[in-house]
């Protein structure tokens, strides 16, 4: 017996998450299979929607204005600029005030671990006091423990960026910390807690240590950035304690992998699932279908894979959102790259030494690889045509566009995602009624 569904997602990362949501915006049975970890604990948790297009050598001040200048099979120009709208204002409203930038257009331009700038267009509440547009004096704060962020050097690449702000960098002891392979949700957690640790007077929290280590560096500087591990359950509570204690705005640098943001961000978006009533099934995977009959341009049901056991699931309606080669939603073999469910049609040269370009930062080809699809995002075949009716595909599986170049990854996820959701529960009325 087949479990049986009105919609199935499958892949959880944000572009499955997402569309999850939006299906179950309408009255209908919503189920999302996921295998692996997503990306999302990987990346940053900011929301890039286009900071860099073809024609631009810069970052793009507004990424609407550059979306004619992407190529027609751009994820972006199969959905329109109203349908990425839509989207964002979907995440604005799920995410409510552990967001920010909904207030413009424009792209923030927020620093990074690395100490470069990144134009994006939502950003955790944590990181708006840091933004590269203020003017105020920074002084960033990196542990001895935590090789992966250098404040001085990131200071030091931010002022040869030429950021409008005089930033200094200076590297401290974590109170409670002595090994460097502690992960950041140690340090959050330490924080979350304010976990009493031992000084020569006694003993107090950690909170209070973080201030006394940072304060007699300050030299006037009005706002103070850190790693991003400032607490995950109660964030806000530590980043106000900081920011009282050293009478200065704190904020967070986003870094990773792992990423404390892509972590509270993955927490987010499983949260609304369980209060939209999506039922969840997670560490399984999706491995075959088959079709309705006679009908090949329908499938009927899909196979998991649930330790052995061969267990289908039936929908009236699919999204395919299983990552890009990273996430293996995309798969490479020597002499063809191939989607592994539905082998749905992912075009590329046939020679492999075309997948590739010599030069380490020119565009490499591979990164554009991933199916092409219509306006509905039903995934096509090499004509041209619906590889399925009742198939659509969101996020990273798709091809058209390099998201680490374009600096576009969470938004394709996000708008392909609130697209293809939204076309499937709609699909699943029609079908209802
Ligand atoms: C290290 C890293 C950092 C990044 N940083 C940023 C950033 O700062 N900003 C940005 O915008 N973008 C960033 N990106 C890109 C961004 O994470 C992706 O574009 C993301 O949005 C893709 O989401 P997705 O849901 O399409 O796929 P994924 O996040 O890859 O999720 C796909 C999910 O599908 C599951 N899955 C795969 N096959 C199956 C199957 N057969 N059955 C069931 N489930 C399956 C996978 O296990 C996974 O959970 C980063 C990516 C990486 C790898």
């Amino acid at each position: 017996m087949a479990i049986e569904d009105d919609v199935l997602v499958i892949g959880g990362g944000l572009a499955g998450a997402t569309a999850a949501l939006a299906a179950a915006e309408r009255d209908v049975r919503v189920r999302l299979v996921t295998y692996k970890q997503s990306t999302l604990r990987h990346a940053s948790g900011l929301i890039d929607v286009l900071g860099y297009a073809p024609t631009d050598d810069g970052p793009l001040t507004n990424p609407y204005d550059a979306l004619e200048s992407l190529p027609d099979s751009h994820p972006y120009r199969l959905v329109g600029e109203a349908a990425i709208r839509k989207a964002l204002a979907f995440f604005d409203e799920l995410a409510g005030a552990a967001y920010a930038g909904s207030h413009t257009d424009a792209n923030a331009l927020v620093p990074t671990a690395a100490g470069t700038i990144k134009p994006t267009a939502r950003y955790p509440t944590a990181t708006a006091p840091g933004l590269a547009s203020d003017r105020r004096d920074v002084l960033l704060v990196g542990f001895e423990t935590l090789p992966g962020f250098d404040a001085p050097l990131a200071a030091a690449h931010l002022e040869a960026a030429g950021v409008p702000f005089d930033v200094r960098g200076a590297t401290c002891s974590f109170p409670g910390i002595r090994r460097d392979d502690a992960k950041v949700t140690r340090y959050a957690h330490l924080l979350d807690v304010d976990e009493a640790i031992a000084v020569d007077a006694g003993e107090i929290g950690v909170r209070a240590a973080l201030i006394e280590a940072v304060e007699g560096h300050l030299e006037g500087e009005a706002r103070v950035g850190f790693p991003a591990l400032l607490g995950d359950e109660h964030a806000d509570e530590v980043r106000t304690d900081l920011a009282d204690g050293l009478g200065v705005d704190v904020f967070e640098v986003p870094m990773g992998p792992p990423s404390l943001p892509g972590i509270r961000l993955e927490d987010l978006l499983y949260d609304a699932l369980e209060d939209a009533g999506v039922r969840v099934t997670s560490g399984v995977p999706v491995v075959e279908y088959e079709t309705a009959g006679a009908s090949e341009d329908r499938i009927d049901h899909v196979v998991v894979d649930r330790n052995g056991a061969q267990v289908p699931h039936r929908a009236t309606q699919y999204v395919l959102a299983t990552g890009g080669l990273v996430g293996k939603g995309v798969q490479s073999e020597r002499q063809r790259v191939y989607e592994p469910i539905f082998d749905c049609h992912v075009s590329h040269a046939d020679d492999r030494y075309e997948w590739f370009v010599d030069g380490v930062f020119d565009e490499q080809p591979y990164a554009r690889f991933g199916l092409s699809a219509d306006g509905e995002l039903r995934p096509l075949d090499a004509d041209g045509k619906p590889e399925f009716r009742n198939l659509r595909a969101a996020g990273s599986v798709l091809g058209g566009y390099d998201y680490a170049a374009e600096k576009s990854g969470s938004g394709v996820s996000l708008a392909t995602g609130y697209v293809a959701g939204t076309h499937a529960g709609e699909a699943v009325d029609e079908v209802i009624r």
